[in-house]
């Protein structure tokens, strides 16, 4: 099988480890099971610096999902409020952590105790914020940080001021591309002292904003610019607060469907899943329901997710779910995620056409008792209810980004 060895994607890496399994199920299916967990236990550290009422706190906020307002969100307001290194857990995520850190230069973190102080060497990445113009001392921390190979991004936040100031002043000539470009170049010539090429984001840092200017770039950078270990791990572990890490989190939950087709295809579970076509498939109904689950979570489609949407967007929550009923794929009311999975299993009819000939053949050279069938029956459910919920999702997220913009005045 030197065609999985060479591919470096998780299921590829993760059925190479199979073969520490051959003919023991139950070993394969705990192997299984801990690397489709392992993501939530890998430690994400990232730091939020700058002075004070940059926009920090509020940008931690959004890029968590929340609002200042909400249950768990960092206080944000106009009189000087991060005096301490403070973290942020990612709700329901508890592996990724946003640092709140005071800007270099101020009394209490003067430059020669800074890095000491923060504890520089846990972080990911470090993000360098600003409302106005960069300052020498930030231009010492990302040297700092670029000495000691850790990654960095300059932020620019309240580009929506600057935008609604402009519309304000100039509303014949208003140009957004125009007034972009030239805070853009702004920055780059304050930055200048750098001993290297840097890249700015221009953000607004409100939960209407993350999906405007750059913030989607500035989300989609914390994965991409990340150890290839760690990938997986902070595309899952992030909340899908714009389109681009949404895609990212398909691609990752894609790559996840060989790992759990696998489980099934083993262990040959005792309950039988009756097709439409009348065929009966045995799978293991629990672990291929978790994994819809997450799906569905990863998604920002529970209940809990949608409210919130409707919410923010001021969109009433029958809407948003509406968009299910277009794709044929919501949840009936009060129907366990257990429940929905058996009910489209037992309409789905598997297509020949896409199947995995090549790890088919090394799972079955690695187990005996491997049914293809259920192989075939979990790998193709799996994608059809991955790829209908991002559907919805992708919709759902349209929908409320719409709403946003509107609200937005820019
Ligand atoms: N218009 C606009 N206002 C923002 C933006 N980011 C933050 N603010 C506002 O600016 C004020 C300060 O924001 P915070 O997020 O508390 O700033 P901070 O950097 O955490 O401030 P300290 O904790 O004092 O260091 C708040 O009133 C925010 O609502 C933005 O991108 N656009
Ligand atoms: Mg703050």
């Amino acid at each position: 099988m030197t065609e999985l060895a060479k591919d470096p994607s998780f299921s590829s890496t993760v059925l190479n480890g199979l073969k520490k399994s051959r003919n023991d199920p139950a070993n394969a299916t705990t192997y299984l099971k801990g690397k489709l967990e392992a993501w939530q236990k890998v430690e994400l550290n990232v730091a939020v610096t700058g002075n004070s009422g940059v926009g920090k706190s509020t940008f931690i906020n959004t890029i968590r999902g929340l609002r200042a307002s909400d249950k768990g969100a960092a206080p944000v307001g106009s009189v000087e409020t991060t005096k301490e290194v403070k973290a942020y857990v990612q709700p329901g995520q508890e592996n990724l952590v946003f640092w709140d850190l005071p800007g270099v230069g101020t009394p209490l973190f003067p430059r020669q105790t800074y890095l000491q102080k923060v504890d520089w060497e846990k972080y990911e990445f470090f993000l360098i914020l600003t409302s106005t113009r960069f300052t020498e001392n930030d231009i010492w921390l990302a040297e700092e940080v670029h000495k000691a190979h850790k990654r960095f991004f300059f932020v620019r936040t309240r580009i929506n001021n600057d935008l609604l100031n402009e519309k304000f002043d100039y509303p014949d000539t208003y140009d957004e591309a125009k007034i972009l470009a030239k805070i853009r170049k702004d920055c780059t010539d304050n930055l200048s002292g750098l001993s290297h090429e840097t890249r700015v984001f221009l953000i607004g840092g409100r939960i209407e904003h993350r999906q405007r200017w750059d913030f989607p770039q500035l989300s989609i950078s914390l994965v991409r610019n990340i150890d290839s270990i760690k990938r997986q791990s902070m595309g899952l572990s992030m909340v899908a607060s714009c389109r681009e890490v949404l895609e990212e989190k398909y691609k990752e939950l894609e790559d996840r469907i060989h790992a759990v087709a696998t489980m099934s295809a083993v262990r040959r579970a005792p309950l039988p899943a009756v097709l439409s076509a009348g065929i009966t498939v045995y799978f293991d109904k629990q672990s291929v329901s978790e994994e819809v689950k997450t799906y569905i979570d990863q998604m920002n489609l529970t209940e809990e997710k949608m409210s919130t949407m409707s919410d923010i967007a001021k969109i009433p929550v029958d809407e948003l779910k509406n968009i299910f009923t277009s794709y044929d794929i919501s949840l009936k009311p009060g129907e366990s995620v257990l429940k929905f999975t058996e009910r489209v299993s037992r309409d789905f009819k598997p297509s020949p056409k896409g199947r995995d000939e090549a790890v088919r053949k090394f799972l079955k050279s690695l187990f005996t008792q491997f049914s293809e069938d259920t192989y075939d029956h979990v790998k193709g459910l799996l994608e059809h209810i991955l790829n209908s919920l991002m559907m919805v999702a992708l919709e759902v997220f349209a929908k409320v980004e719409d709403a946003l913009k509107r609200q937005s005045g820019v």
